[in-house]
């Protein structure tokens, strides 16, 4: 018999059940292909953060800049909650508090994320702040949108921050059903503050996403990596080769992983076993990429009202402030 497990326990084996899953579904799928959340392991998670500081991704010190030139606007005196899905480290929500300066009542800062150890390090970074008060929320984004649709006080002013081009991982379709989501969780004058990837020249998109150092091409081999470590899969990351390339069509970068020859692979927790061709690929993320018209389209098709839209002309990065309608 198996004892009784404790609660992290739980968890890890449930996620690990779901992982693997998803593992098996869309690695049988034609074409091959792995959803883009399970990039974020702690190793990703922190080759991710190497990828905004390389000097061929541009757009976190893009949006951080228009975060802070803006700070004032985006984070009027009437807001009074803000929610962040999504918060990182921490540093964005940090340097809008910072710019937006003082002079304002209590604020509630309620940070949403599926990772732990992200809540604690944004939670720790924004601690300085006086008249502040963080609320972590380990859920998805949805969940956590439906969890703020519900209680609510009538004085409260809400601000939800959907940044870092996360939106550009959503397919058209799934884009709109989130924005509908977040507008669902806000009341008519609350606001989004969204920040975009901007379509760009194909030379410096492909850089972002192919950088000459690697660290990109090891973010995403490191999803098998991951499932070997996890599932006990025995992915021999010397077989396959990083890919990004631009779908114009699309207006979206996909990450792929090519395998150099025909070899079989195993992945014993998902109960897998196949062959891959030489020159088959795996479809590991798409980033979707935007001109500033379509951000205010989407946004408007969602039922908000845009209200300004800054960019960094530079880089190629909107950030786009909308009011719920
Ligand atoms: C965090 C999803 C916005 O799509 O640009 C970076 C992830 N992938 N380099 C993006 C990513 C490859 C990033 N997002």
């Amino acid at each position: 018999m198996t004892p009784t497990l404790t609660t992290p326990s739980t968890i890890t084996s449930a996620s690990r059940c779901r992982f693997a899953d998803d593992v098996r579904d869309f690695l049988t799928q034609q074409p091959r292909q792995l959803p883009s959340h399970y990039l974020y392991d702690e190793l990703g998670s922190a080759l991710f953060e190497a990828i905004c500081r390389l000097p061929w991704y541009p757009l976190t010190r893009a949006e951080l800049r228009l975060l802070e030139a803006h700070a004032r606007e985006i984070l009027d005196p009437g807001v009074t909650t803000v929610i962040e899905l999504g918060p990182g480290s921490g540093v964005k929500l940090s340097a809008l508090i910072a710019g937006a300066g003082t002079g304002r009542g209590p604020l509630d800062l309620h940070i949403v994320d599926v990772s732990r150890s992200a809540l604690d390090e944004a939670s720790r970074s924004l601690e300085g702040f006086e008249n502040v008060r963080i609320v972590p929320h380990e859920r998805t984004y949805e969940a956590g949108l439906e969890e703020f649709g519900h209680a609510r006080s009538v004085s409260e002013r809400r601000l939800a921050l959907f940044l870092g081009s996360n939106i550009g991982n959503f397919d058209p379709q799934g884009r709109d059903a989130f924005l509908r989501t977040v507008r669902a969780a806000l009341n008519p004058r609350d606001a989004l503050l969204l920040g975009v990837d901007l379509v760009k020249p194909e030379r410096e998109l492909l850089l972002a996403y192919d950088d000459p150092l690697g660290v990109t091409a090891a973010f995403n081999l490191n999803l098998l990596a991951r499932i070997n470590r996890e599932l006990r899969g025995d992915f021999d990351l010397d077989g396959f080769t990083h890919r990004a390339l631009w779908n114009e069509e699309s207006s979206r970068i996909e990450m792929h992983l090519r395998s150099n020859r025909r070899q079989s692979i195993r992945v014993h927790e998902a109960g897998l076993d196949f062959v891959m061709g030489e020159g088959e690929m795996i479809w590991t993320e798409s980033s979707y990429k935007y001109d500033p018209p379509e951000i205010v389209s989407m946004l408007e098709r969602s039922g908000f009202g845009v209200r300004a839209q800054w960019i960094d002309a530079v880089d190629g990065f909107a950030l786009t402030l909308a009011e719920a309608l």
